[in-house]
C-alpha cells in the first residue's frame, strides 16, 4: 500500500527552495561542489546545479559517491543495519578548500552519510562541508544532521519512504508504503 505524499509540483519547489537556501547561506556559488550520493542523490545533485546555473549564471561541479550497505550473509540485501561502504567517488575537480555539499534522497541512520564523509576526507581538505536531503525520515543512530531539508517525513520504523524521480522512475512523487 503507496500513499503519495508529496506530488511532482511540491518536490521541485523544494528543490528550488533548497538552492535558494544554497546561495543565500554562500553569500554566491563560486566554490561550490555538489556530490550526490549513488543513484537518486546524483539526480537530485544535478537538478540543483541546473537551478543554480538558471539563477545565479554558474556552473557548479556535480560529483558523485556510490555508497552501499549490505550484510556479509545477505550480501544483494538492503539492511540498515549492516555497515556502509563506499564502492567508488567520481568527484570531477579538487575538494580541497571548497564547499562540498551532499546530496541525498533520504536520511535515515545517518550511516550512509557517515561513510561519505570518511571518504570526502580521503579525497582532500574541504572548507566546509554541508548536508542537503530530500527527505528526513528521522531514526538517526548517529549524532548528522542535513543542512538543507526538502521534507521533513516523520516515519515508523515498519514504513518506507520511496522517492520517484523523472529521470529512473519516470515521474516525480514521494510515497509512504508500509513494509
Ligand atoms: P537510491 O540509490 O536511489 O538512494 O539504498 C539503496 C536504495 O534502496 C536506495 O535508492 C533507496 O531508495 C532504496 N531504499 C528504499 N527503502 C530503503 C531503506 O529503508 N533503507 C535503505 N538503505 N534503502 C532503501
Ligand atoms: P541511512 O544510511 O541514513 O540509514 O540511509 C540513507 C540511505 O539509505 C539513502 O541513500 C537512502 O537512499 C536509503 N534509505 C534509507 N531509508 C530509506 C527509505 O525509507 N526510502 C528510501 N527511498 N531510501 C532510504
Ligand atoms: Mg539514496
Amino acid at each position: 500500500m503507496a500513499r503519495e505524499i508529496v506530488d511532482a509540483v511540491t518536490m521541485r519547489r523544494a528543490l528550488t527552495r533548497i538552492t535558494y537556501e544554497i546561495i543565500e547561506q554562500n553569500k554566491g556559488v563560486g566554490d561550490l561542489v555538489l556530490v550526490g550520493i549513488k543513484t537518486r542523490g546524483i539526480y537530485l545533485a544535478q537538478r540543483i546545479a541546473e537551478r543554480l546555473q538558471q539563477l545565479e549564471n554558474v556552473t557548479v561541479p556535480v560529483g558523485t559517491l556510490d555508497i552501499t550497505l549490505y550484510r556479509d550473509d545477505q550480501p544483494h540485501t538492503v539492511d540498515v543495519a549492516g555497515p556502509a561502504r563506499v564502492n567508488g567517488a567520481d568527484i570531477p575537480v579538487a575538494i580541497t578548500g571548497k564547499h562540498v555539499i551532499l546530496v541525498d534522497d533520504v536520511l535515515f541512520t545517518g550511516r550512509t552519510v557517515r561513510a561519505a564523509l570518511d571518504e570526502l576526507m580521503t579525497l582532500g581538505r574541504p572548507a566546509k562541508t554541508s548536508l542537503a536531503i530530500l527527505v528526513d525520515r528521522g531514526h538517526r543512530e548517529l549524532p548528522i544532521r542535513p543542512d538543507f531539508v526538502g521534507k521533513n517525513i516523520p516515519t515508523a520504523l515498519t514504513e518506507q519512504v520511496a522517492v520517484l524521480l523523472t529521470e529512473c522512475d519516470g515521474r516525480d512523487a514521494i510515497q509512504l508504503t508500509q513494509v
